[in-house]
């Protein structure tokens, strides 16, 4: 039934991959079937540029757009924050140029906000990142906001994880609290045209040293489209040399979130008050004997 979609898809129709992240989104026993049925190239790298709202991973994104399609190579960028929308971009003055990619045969761009029928955003990213992979784009870019745990997930996704830090990201840096250290592959100084990006770089540079990380740190202007060649040229010389183990690590990941979401969708919630009841009549009722039980009989 979905054949000709499939065929579409892998055959860089947009109308097609547009319809098929969208039953992604909607429609989880369709979106199933249609994963377990799509020619999936995992050699395909994906960049994940995080960092904190408004340090400016839309605009260097943008930037960064322009000179991978100067390499001749197809791009889809992910947009999985929901604070900084690709889509409402002409409504927010300073974004506009982004407006300009819509229409680019080699660009696609898409935006999530919302979690979708398979589970949790993550899981439907992982979704979203394969369906990009089957229409056979040469690079895909997830941009993500880095609180909490989603930077952490981004570098279960991505092959490259950039981190995009600001001048006033120095705090940050000095304690690390964000796990930042061990996730980047890149940092990415923006708005050096704001005083204190040195002293912030120096900070960054004595942390890294003193847990012997040699991880490049490059200083950017995203708006004024500096820094941006040399953030390119260090994404693909990181993607010349991957590590021999890192294929392996981000499939056992995506395998172990897809089995997750499998798992916990299967509880069945009336089940489970219909069986609660009962067992709350008997006597000694006990909350952990009662789980252990419950998820043996399912
Ligand atoms: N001064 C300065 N502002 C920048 C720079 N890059 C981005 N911005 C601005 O920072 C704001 C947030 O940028 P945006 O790309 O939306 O950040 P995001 O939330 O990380 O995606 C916007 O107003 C940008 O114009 C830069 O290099 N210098
Ligand atoms: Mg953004």
């Amino acid at each position: 039934m979905y054949e000709q979609l499939i065929h579409d898809l892998m055959h860089g129709n947009i109308k097609a991959l547009a319809r098929c992240i969208t039953l992604i989104e909607n429609e989880a026993a369709v979106s199933e079937k249609l994963l377990q049925s799509i020619q999936i190239n995992n050699q395909i790298p994906v960049i994940g540029i995080t960092g904190p709202p408004g340090s400016g991973k839309s605009t260097l994104t943008d930037a960064l757009i322009g000179e991978i399609i100067k390499e001749k190579k197809k791009v889809a960028v992910l947009c999985i924050d929901p604070s900084s929308p690709f889509h409402y971009g002409a409504l927010l003055g300073d974004r506009i140029r982004m407006r300009d990619w819509y229409l680019h045969p080699n660009v696609y761009i898409r935006s999530l906000a919302a979690r979708g029928a398979l589970g949790g955003l993550h899981v439907q990213t992982i979704a979203i990142t394969d369906i990009l992979k089957a229409a056979n784009f040469d690079l895909i870019i997830i941009e993500t906001v880095g609180v909490g745990q989603n930077e952490i997930d981004i570098a279960r996704l991505a092959d490259i994880t950039v981190v995009v830090l600001v001048p006033e990201s120095g705090d940050d840096i000095q304690t690390m609290k964000n796990g930042l250290m061990e996730i980047a592959n890149l940092f990415v100084m923006n708005k050096c045209d704001r005083p204190g990006a040195e002293k912030v770089i120096y900070f960054l540079q004595q942390n890294l040293h003193s847990v012997h990380k040699n991880i490049p740190v490059i200083k950017a202007i995203a708006i004024q489209k500096e820094g941006i060649s040399e953030i390119n040229e260090n994404i693909n010389s990181l993607l010349r040399s991957p590590s021999p183990s890192k294929q392996i690590d981000l499939l056992k990941e995506k395998a172990y979130q897809l089995l997750v979401a499998q798992k916990i969708r299967r509880i069945d919630k009336t089940r489970l008050s219909q069986e609660l009841e009962t067992a709350l009549k008997q006597p000694g009722f006990n909350l952990y004997r009662f789980v252990k039980i419950f998820n043996k009989e399912k």
